[in-house]
């Protein structure tokens, strides 16, 4: 597909900042297509006859970033699917939230280099405490690998020395939309809508 037809919008912020909740919401009322590099991941993961199988899973238990060849070929088949089952009104172009990716700056170049540069990057700011007792909490019933206290605290680890520089490089190009995290759903809803409303996208 040609990036003329696509806009592209990256939604960042730490485990259980509230990524996947907020994403819902923006589908419904802003026409994005919704693409959680995480959903992709596990869903190869146990994909059958996936040759990552394993690798993924023990990337994901230990809070490390799958090598970005596997992540980005599963953003970008995921977004030609979307084009080709449900192609934009004529004269439109498909919007996509990015959900989760990129997560170290050397994804961040190379999806806007051989896929799509981004229009803006969504970043939801929380507190390490709240994360943790939300994920705690969601562990209790959501059968993910991560959702325990020894992969919450890697995936933390990871998300400040490896994804936070990526949150910095953008906001250095002025394209960051950082919102406080830290209130009800509906709370931090209406925070990230104006957001996305101020930048016209
Ligand atoms: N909740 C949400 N908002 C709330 C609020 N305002 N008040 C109270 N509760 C709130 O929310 C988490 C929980 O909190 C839920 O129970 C929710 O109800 C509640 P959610 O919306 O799921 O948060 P999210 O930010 O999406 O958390 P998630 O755990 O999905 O974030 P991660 O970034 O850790 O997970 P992801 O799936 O993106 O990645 C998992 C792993 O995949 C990574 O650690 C990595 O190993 C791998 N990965 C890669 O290698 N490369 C990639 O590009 C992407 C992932
Ligand atoms: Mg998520």
């Amino acid at each position: 597909f040609s990036t003329n037809d696509v806009t592209v919008v990256f939604f960042l912020g730490g485990p259980g900042s509230g990524k996947g909740t907020q994403s819902a919401n923006l589908v419904q009322n802003y026409g994005f297509v919704h693409l959680s590099a995480g959903d992709l991941l596990r869903a190869e993961q146990i994909r059958e006859g996936s040759q990552y199988g394993a690798m993924i899973k023990e990337f994901i238990t230990e809070g490390k970033i799958v090598p970005m060849e596997v992540t980005v070929a599963l953003l970008s088949n995921a977004m030609a699917d979307s084009l080709t089952n449900t192609p934009p009104p004529p004269g439109t172009k498909a919007r996509f939230l990015i959900d989760g990716f990129p997560r170290k700056l050397d994804q961040a170049v190379f999806f806007e280099k051989t896929v799509c540069p981004s229009e803006l990057v969504l970043f939801l700011d929380c507190p390490e405490d709240v994360m943790e007792s939300r994920l705690l909490k969601r562990g209790e019933t959501s059968g993910r690998d991560d959702d325990n206290a020894a992969s919450i605290r890697k995936r933390f680890r990871t998300f400040v020395d490896t994804s936070m520089p990526v949150v910095e490089a953008f906001r250095a190009q002025d394209k960051v939309v950082t919102v406080q995290a830290t209130g009800s759903v509906e709370e931090v809803y209406e925070i990230v809508k104006a957001g996305i409303e101020a930048r016209g996208v």
